[in-house]
């Protein structure tokens, strides 16, 4: 996958791409990542990239005259542009799994107030990482790279691929241990250390539904049960054992 990042500040994604698995994928070529400036495609001397608002107000606009040749320099037949912003969309594991299976994603980090309206048709998608206001769209982008990246086959190992995660069934993770076995006096729950493969996974089947009951109960309204699953929810329930 190729991921081009318009930015006006680009030296901001540099460490969090080369580190760990990220780092790891794009060493193996599974993923490219263009990190462009904005700015170069700013016409005269001052290269100004921003202006103030028609109409007054506070802060500054994106110059259209500059984010659309950016975008036309990198788009091609199969790409997908998206806009970071608060007014998009939520993003969504099901959206980044939709998007781990496009083959060019362009990503538009919006900073000060926002970009000059008339270059909002050349966008496929607008997404937001959540409801609250950031400084600009720089971080939203990495979360977004960081999410899909992992969705791309061979950027994960084996085992950890084949981990059934949060969100992906609409479920919260199991709770994870490792040594040592007794840490001040909190033990490893039993059952993990049993060997009996069949009820760790039971156990830990339970667990998720637990936690997604205690922690995000709005979340079991979005999914189906079969019938082990609704076997949990009644002993957790009604503490009723089977
Ligand atoms: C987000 C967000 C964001 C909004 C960018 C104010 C600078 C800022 N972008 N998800 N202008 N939340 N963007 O806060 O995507």
């Amino acid at each position: 996958m190729k991921i081009d990042i318009l930015s006006l500040f680009p030296e901001m994604f540099t460490s969090p791409f080369n580190e760990s698995i990220i780092k790891r994928a794009r060493e193996k070529g599974l993923l490219e990542i263009n990190l462009i400036n904005v700015r170069d495609f700013a016409p005269g001397k001052h290269q100004q990239a921003d202006d103030y608002p028609f109409g007054g107000g506070a802060g500054m606009v994106m110059k259209a005259d500059v984010v659309v040749p950016a975008l036309e320099n990198c788009k091609d037949t199969d790409s997908w542009v998206i806009y970071l912003s608060p007014q998009g969309r939520p993003l969504s594991q099901a959206k980044v799994a939709e998007l781990g299976r496009k083959s060019h994603l362009v990503l538009l980090c919006g900073h000060y107030e926002g970009i000059d309206h008339r270059v909002f048709d050349m966008f496929d998608e607008e997404i937001s990482i959540g409801d609250y206001v950031l400084t600009g769209g720089e971080l939203p982008a990495m979360v977004l790279v960081d999410a899909v990246s992992r969705m791309i086959p061979g950027v994960l190992g084996d085992e950890e691929s084949a981990i059934e995660e949060s969100f992906t069934h609409n479920l919260l993770e199991y709770p994870h241990y490792t040594r040592p076995r007794v840490f001040r006096e909190k033990e490893v729950p039993e059952v993990l250390i049993s060997g009996h493969h069949e009820k760790i996974r039971l156990w830990r089947k339970k667990q998720s539904l637990l936690m997604t009951l205690l922690k995000r109960p709005e979340l079991l309204l979005n999914r189906e049960y079969d019938s082990e699953e609704k076997q949990l929810l009644l002993e957790i329930l009604f503490n009723r054992e089977p």
